[in-house]
Parts: structure tokens; sequence; C-alpha cells
């Protein structure tokens, strides 16, 4: 029997938003200690990373304060370093940024890929943390009005790499960059899954690939009854379709609200690519008579 070819699964990144108003989840976990044990939740239900928001980035969201935005995510980020998990913390502040790296965060997920705060950049590049580098093209509350793109494939691809650009003349070490390429933010539903169907093209950099596609807009949209899109709640089992696929085409995690249904995705799209390879260096062994 031949050996199983190995490949680099999918990392699963649970989401904990500690928002009274994030688009799915508003309010579930605002308490810390809520948060905290929905946290451990997932990482029993298999999350590899936890990434932990204190600002909702839903369209049509204002900011809240620095001090509020502390306060919601201090001291789950402290509690769940305290575990030994991986965290990453989705932020568009350095100060919140440096205070979470200061309790131990492994990763700075901001949406803004540091065009919301200019001293993000130098933060990351002094730090030495991943940094994920989102599309984005302005705040939640314009950007609907920022989604026009000649071919957004190729200009997704182009503005982020002139993320990327700013980073490393920075000093951020590029092995440090993670890109994503930021579904709707400033996207219709069209723009996300030409962005899905052309993940390639991001793949092609070279750099590691987030997918955050959990429960969004254009997933209730493509499943609506009537013209009336499916609640968010019950977009989990479309979401871990897409987690399926993206990890198939070879992206380095994707980020979800629902742990299970993305972990066996993953699994999934890791076990058929590792089919796939074994293919490919024609090292199969037919008819064994066994059936995996
Ligand atoms: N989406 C949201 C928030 N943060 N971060 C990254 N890197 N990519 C995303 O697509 C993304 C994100 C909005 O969803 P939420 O309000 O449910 O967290």
């Amino acid at each position: 029997m031949s050996s199983r070819a190995q490949v680099v699964g999918t990392e699963v990144m649970g989401v904990v938003n500690v928002t009274p108003d994030s688009f799915s989840d508003g309010g579930q976990w605002l308490e810390p200690e809520v948060a905290i044990a929905h946290a451990r939740h997932m990482l029993d239900q298999g999350a590899d990373i936890l990434d932990i928001g204190g600002e909702s980035t839903r369209p049509g969201a204002a900011r809240v304060p620095e001090a509020v935005e502390l306060e919601r995510v201090m001291p789950v980020v402290t509690a769940l370093v305290g575990d030994g998990a991986r965290v990453s913390v989705d932020t568009m502040r350095a100060t919140v940024a440096e205070q979470a790296l200061d309790a131990g965060a492994w990763c700075i997920n901001d949406v803004s890929g540091g065009l919301a705060d200019p001293a993000m950049v130098d933060l990351v590049a002094e730090r030495g943390c991943e940094y994920v580098v989102n599309h984005w093209r302005g705040p939640s509350d314009v950007m609907n009005e920022m989604a026009t793109y000649d071919d957004v494939v190729a200009d997704v691809h182009r503005e982020l790499m002139e993320r990327v650009e700013a980073l490393t003349a920075a000093g951020v070490d590029e092995s440090r960059i993670i890109l994503d390429p930021g579904l709707g933010f400033a996207k219709d539903a069209h723009a996300n899954w030409q962005l899905l169907a052309g993940l390639d093209t991001l793949l092609g950099t070279g750099f590691r690939v987030l997918v955050g596609a959990s429960r969004k807009r254009f997933l209730g949209d493509l499943l609506a009854r009537d013209g009336v899109p499916l609640l968010p709640m019950y977009r989990d089992r479309a979401t871990a379709a897409v987690s399926a696929l993206a990890a198939a085409r070879g992206v380095w995690a994707v980020r979800v609200h629902d742990v299970p249904g993305s972990v066996d995705a993953v699994r999934v799209a890791t076990a058929w690519r590792a089919a796939e390879a074994e293919l490919r260096q024609g090292s199969t062994t037919i008819g064994t008579g066994e059936i995996a």
C-alpha cells in the first residue's frame, strides 16, 4: 500500500466578537467570562487560532472609543494566552495591538491592512508579529460606496501588494504577512464570488492567505427564500462549503464563527489534496481491496 502524501492542512480561526453589534452574533459574547468560555469551547471543538475583536466592522458600523475596545478585548486575550492558545486580535488600532502583543497575542488581524492607523505598520515591524493584511478601502460607515472595481481580482491583488510594499519598506518581514481578500469590505456579492473563484491570484503571490466568508451577507443572499436573505445563524453550512473549497485551493486559514463544520471541511479538503498529490507522484496503489 502506498503511504499518504503529506500536505499542509488549512487552519481554522474561531471568531470571538466581544461586541454588542456584530452582524451575526452581536451581544452574545459581550461579557468577558462568556467570551472566554465560548473561546475555550471553540478550542475544544478543534479551532487552531482564536481571533478576538472588540469593534464591529459590519457595513455602517461606527467606531468605538479605544478605551471601550481595550476593556472588551484585553481580559479575553489575557485569559486565552494564559491557556496557551494562539491568539489573534482583530483591531485597527496600534495602541490596542501593542497592549495585546504585550499580553502575549501572536497575531494582529487588521481589517484595514494598516490604513486606518498610520502607527500600525511601525508597530508590526518592531514587534515582528504575524500580521493579517485585509483588503480595505475605507471605514465601515462609507465602504459600500467604494465598491467599484474594473477587475476585482486584479484590483484587490494590486491594492494588497501596495500594502505589502509599505509594510516591507517599514521593515516588516515578508514571512509574517498574511493576505486576506476582505470579503464584504467594499464588495458586493458578485465581487465576493469573483474573489473566491480567483483565489489562485493571491495564492500565487506565495503569501499565506486567510479567507473570512463566515455567515456573510452574500451567503444569505445566495440562500434567500422568496427574496428574503437567509438569517446569519443559518449560514454555517454554506460557510463550511466555502471552507472546504478554499482549503482545497490551499488557503492558510479560514476565519469562522462555527468551528466544527469548518474543522471537518478542511480535513476533507486536506485528504483530497493529499490524494491529488499522490496521484501526481504516480505512487497510488490501486486494487488493494481495502476501502479506507
Ligand atoms: N471579517 C469580519 C471581521 N474581521 N478579519 C479578516 N481578516 N477577514 C474578514 O473577512 C473579517 C475580519 C467581519 O465579520 P464578523 O463581524 O463576523 O467578525
